[in-house]
């Protein structure tokens, strides 16, 4: 493997310079059918910060009732074609680079491997992740006697596999608390997708029969409290807001005691992307926290980080500085669809133990998948 070792320190420097781009992939929202959604892994939530403002007799906006959601917006495509479609540019772009791969060559050598692992970086899936599946594929390839394309094909689509399933045991394992509301907080930077998933995300629980309200926590723009209105709206719930540069925490507090007393069954939590600095950004989620603990107690229940695939390692950053500054219990990966850099979602999965629960593969309400990494690896191999 000595020929890999420089190749790989070769990728390492490559990565840093990287800008960062799109992509990325995943599966549907349908699966919420099973409820399994809201039996999430709990997370712990005890940032306390000192001097902690005590939020009391805020003015609570009067719930809108729920309007009907537009039926133009439901889409009768197929779950598993809208899905196939969604990875189409990532799956062109690996496919076409794997078949020449074997230009001139029936059986998978030492440089065949050489070039599958700068395909595998090329494709976003991180340097870490791509060792693994290289040293793993070299080990199999030794003990068998003849390994040619089709072959190779197999056995990358079960090393892809495993990565993919061992990344995602623990989700939706926890058992149900039957919790309600079921409190979701979204969280990530300006312009992933988190508003978009959240009407997403609403829309799948409305579907299921759950009674939903939102939160708009991101006070930072008037924009973003808009943008969320319309959303609620399209999908038919309940919003609750203030007005621009309010208190996010405040927001949220209004919010869980309008889903407590009127019984919503679950609660989601739009929050900025966009502070001043970095501290100031994850200071303000803890805060949100906290209030909402003191509401109903261990809410938040499920902390869903969003990120671009498209920007390929710059959603490796994200994920890193925000699971490092606080807890998240899920990825939702947006923009699968138009990026070649859907391989970011098996990297990510790998490297930092955050389950993917949804991806986002387009702009419409129904574009928002549950990840089932067995689904996700037959529709880029099909
Ligand atoms: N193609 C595609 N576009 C998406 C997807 N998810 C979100 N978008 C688009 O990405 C843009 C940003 O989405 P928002 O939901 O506003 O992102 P945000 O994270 O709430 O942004 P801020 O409120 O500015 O922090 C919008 O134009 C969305 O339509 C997706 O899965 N695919
Ligand atoms: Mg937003």
């Amino acid at each position: 493997m000595g020929v890999f070792k420089s190749i790989k320190s070769f990728f390492l420097e490559k990565k840093d310079s990287k800008p960062p781009s799109k992509e990325k992939k995943e599966e549907n929202v349908d699966k919420l059918e099973s409820d399994e959604a809201i039996k999430a892994p709990k997370i712990k939530n005890k940032l306390k910060t000192p001097g902690e403002k005590v939020l009391k007799d805020l003015p609570i906006e009067k719930l809108k009732p729920e309007p009907k959601p537009k039926p133009k917006l439901e889409s009768k495509e197929d779950p598993k074609s809208s899905l196939d479609k969604g990875l189409e540019k990532t799956k062109k772009s690996f496919f076409s680079k794997l078949s020449n791969l074997f230009v001139g060559r029936s059986k998978v050598d030492i440089d065949v491997l050489d070039e599958l692992e700068e395909i595998l970086i090329r494709s976003d899936v991180g340097v870490e992740t791509t060792i693994k599946i290289i040293d793993n594929i070299e080990t199999r390839v030794s003990e068998e006697k003849y390994v040619g394309k089709s072959e190779l094909n197999k056995i990358l689509k079960e090393e892809i596999s495993k990565i993919l399933e061992d990344a995602n045991l623990n989700i939706n394992l926890k058992p149900s608390t039957d919790t309600k509301p079921y409190v979701i907080m979204v969280v990530g930077v300006n312009g992933v997708g988190k508003t978009t998933t959240i009407g997403k995300l609403a829309y799948a629980y409305k579907n299921k029969g759950k009674k939903v309200i939102l939160g708009a926590s991101d006070t930072f723009r008037a924009a973003a409290i808009n943008q969320l209105q319309v959303w609620a709206d399209r999908v038919g719930v309940n919003l609750v807001k203030q007005q621009m540069g309010s208190d996010p925490a405040s927001v949220a507090y209004d919010t869980l005691k309008s889903a407590k007393s009127q019984q919503f069954d679950v609660v989601i939590i739009d929050t900025a992307g966009r502070l001043h600095n970095k501290v100031n950004l994850m200071n303000e989620l803890s805060k949100i926290k906290r209030v909402m603990d003191k509401i109903i107690p261990d809410s938040p229940h499920e902390v869903i980080l969003v990120l671009d695939g498209s920007t390929g390692q710059n959603a490796f950053e994200q994920a890193k500085q925000f699971s490092s500054a606080t807890d998240v219990s899920s990825l939702a990966i947006t923009k699968l669809d138009g990026t070649a850099k859907g391989g970011v979602v098996l990297g990510i999965s790998h490297q930092l133990k955050i389950p993917v629960k949804y991806i986002g593969i387009g702009e419409k309400i129904t574009d928002l998948k549950f990840f089932d990494p067995k689904t996700f690896v037959e529709s880029f191999f099909k």
